[in-house]
């Protein structure tokens, strides 16, 4: 995949500095020493002076290198962008924020990451806490007793450390914790004092090479066994893959293990590729909710092997509430509890589970193999049977609009069609779909094929997490493709500029529908429970009168961009005009109207 010898991010060196031959004088001179022994690539930022001594020490001690600044326009891009690096590598990224103010942008973006289970090490910083050392007015607005509440219910860990010393355990301990599977945000914040405090005599910069730890661990013995028995009595098993890895060899062990025991398998557009779709073991399309073909299969199964699976106790009462209880065995294989706390639910309901395996779900799998059991073939009914139910797509008009149909109007459907022809089978990472997409224009045959959502659903993460993507694929030759709705996109587009800047190629593709249709098909269902008027439901929705101009605003941040596309004849042509020039180096954005679909499945 990545060979990083290719990879050429805009450096940005600064003059006369020499790393190596510089003396540790000050606080955050012996931080910045650490955090260049991590393995942090990168430390995306929006710069503020409660952490102002970092910063000089992080360019005139590091050398703006290892981590390298990423300049951000939004402390939530910045943590969006260091999220979708996570979703392609797997690993932290560094992101740097100021003290509160910062920290209140950067909510929104952590709580995604949260959710999403990814890693990354947030520094933020505090005014003096003590008093006495406060300069007026700023330094007091800029301080608070405990800033870490603010996120301390979808962070994984945070400190406050009171020396310099103390801040080098704290952020080698706040890397390896967020590395540990489940891996969720951690939090050092940094009292500006101890940033700016000279050092006298150099502090020990802990040895962070010695942790060869891995960051998870497989199941014990007695977990695989009861796992295989289960498999071995089953007659109709199921796999739920939910939260998966992005390597290979996994998704080829998960592909074996389904066909050594005939299990059919359901996955989640949530999340990002796990399964092949075209597998015949893989006979429904994914969706963001439960489609009701596949809550058939969980009424039909007789085991459920469910793989870090998000929701797995609604999962199982959705089918239930669709006419499919399950009378199934069910093993639930995950580590999520870990990070289960009081004040984020998502932790979803009790599993209803007869064997819990607390591990690292890819190593269970791998444990399976390995036990070498004999292949059965599964009493599965052919996959014909299987209903597809995204075959077509539902408007709130109850119309089933196709592509094919007359008019030159450009349906979700269609601009999925387009952009898998324009791509043409090159490699290409399809890093966000919008809200519309059918699970049915979802086609992965590897794991980087599709990054799935934000784990949030918080909106306007999608431009920040395409840039981080972009940024983790750089020199891959895989290109970074990202759906959004206009709606997300222009929530979070400053964070397009740090592409332009660096240099990323990468192709954000927009499904301008001019509203926050998701929120129109909720008003017309209540519109609807209370027979009221449905043709109001665009009221405090429309994002239309100006109807923003996508393509001036990307160009004016440096990006490609051509006219709205509104004609489903040209758009091929267009999409694949935009991604032969985000192959040749360019971050582009195409800018496509959509009529608004699809989103029957959505509204729950
Ligand atoms: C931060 C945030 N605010 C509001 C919402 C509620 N919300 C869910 S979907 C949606 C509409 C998104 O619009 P767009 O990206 O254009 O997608 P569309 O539904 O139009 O396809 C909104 C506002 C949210 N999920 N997150
Ligand atoms: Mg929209």
């Amino acid at each position: 995949m990545r060979r990083e010898a290719e990879v050429d991010v805009k450096a940005e060196n600064p003059d006369g500095v020499e790393r190596g031959k510089i003396a540790i004088e000050w606080g955050s001179d012996a931080l910045a020493e650490l955090l260049s022994r991590l393995d942090l690539r990168y430390l995306a930022l929006v710069p503020g002076s409660s952490y102002r001594g970092l910063h000089d020490s992080l360019v005139n001690y590091n050398g703006n290198r290892d981590p390298q600044m990423l300049v951000c326009l939004h402390e939530e891009h910045a943590v969006a962008i260091a999220h979708g690096y996570a979703k392609v590598t797997g690993r932290p990224m560094g992101v740097a924020i100021h003290s509160n103010v910062g920290l209140m942008h950067a909510s929104m973006a952590i709580y995604n990451a949260y959710c999403d289970r990814v890693p990354m090490l947030i520094i933020g910083a505090t005014g003096p806490v003590d008093a006495a050392r406060r300069r007026p007015w700023i330094d007091w607005i800029h301080t608070s007793t405990d800033q870490g509440a603010l996120i301390r219910g979808f962070s994984k860990w945070d400190d406050q450390p009171a020396s310099v010393e103390a801040a080098l355990e704290s952020l080698a301990r706040a890397y390896s914790i967020t590395r540990e599977a489940p891996s969720a945000p951690t939090y050092v914040c940094l009292d500006v004092s101890l940033q700016e405090q000279a050092v006298a005599t150099p502090p020990e910069i802990p040895d962070v090479s010695r942790d060869k730890s891995p960051r998870s661990h497989g199941p014990d013995a007695v977990a695989v066994q009861a796992t295989l028995e289960f498999l071995g009595q089953a007659r109709r098993p199921l796999f739920l893959l939910g939260r998966l890895s992005r390597d290979p060899d996994d998704w080829d062990r998960r592909v074996a293990l389904a066909e050594r025991y005939g299990a059919v398998v359901v996955s989640d557009l949530k999340n990002g590729a796990v399964f092949p779709t075209a597998h015949r073991l893989h006979p429904n399309p994914p969706g963001t909710f439960l489609p009701a073909a596949s809550a058939k299969l969980i009424g039909e199964a007789d085991l459920i092997l469910s793989l870090d699976w998000i929701d797995l106790a609604g999962t199982i009462s959705a089918a239930a509430g669709r006419g499919h209880p399950t009378a199934a065995r069910v093993i639930s294989c995950t580590t999520d509890a870990a990070l289960h706390n009081g004040w984020s639910k998502d932790s979803y309901g009790r599993e209803p589970v007869d064997l819990t395996v607390p591990a690292d779900p890819d190593l269970l799998v791998r444990a399976l193999l390995e036990a070498d059991g004999p292949a059965k073939p599964g009493e599965w009914a052919a996959p014909e049977d299987a209903e597809v139910m995204a075959a077509g797509t539902v408007t709130t008009a109850g119309t089933v609009p196709t592509a094919g149909d007359d008019s030159s109007d450009i349906f979700m459907n269609d601009l999925a069609d387009a952009l898998r022809e324009a791509l043409d089978g090159s490699p290409a990472c399809l890093v966000r779909v919008p809200l519309g997409w059918r699970g049915a224009d979802l086609d992965v045959g590897h794991p980087l094929d599709y990054l799935g959502a934000d784990g949030g659903a918080g909106i306007g993460s999608g431009p920040g997490m395409a840039v981080g993507a972009a940024l983790a694929l750089e020199g891959s030759g895989r290109l970074p493709v990202a759906v959004l709705g206009d709606g997300d996109f222009m929530m979070g587009g400053t964070a397009v500029w740090t592409a332009a800047h660096y240099r990323l190629p990468l192709l954000i593709v927009v499904a301008n529908n001019s509203s926050y249709y998701n929120d129109v098909v909720h008003q017309e269902r209540v519109a609807a429970q209370r027979q009221r008027p449905a043709q109001n439901s665009w009221i405090g929705q429309a994002i239309a009168d100006p109807e923003p101009d996508l393509a001036q605003f990307a160009r004016s941040f440096g990006l490609h961009a051509g006219d709205r596309v509104r004609d489903r004849a040209s758009l091929r042509a267009v999409l694949a005009g935009a991604a032969a020039a985000a192959r040749a180096g360019a971050s582009v954005v195409v800018d496509v109207r959509v009529r608004p679909d699809g989103y029957g499945a959505m509204s729950g």
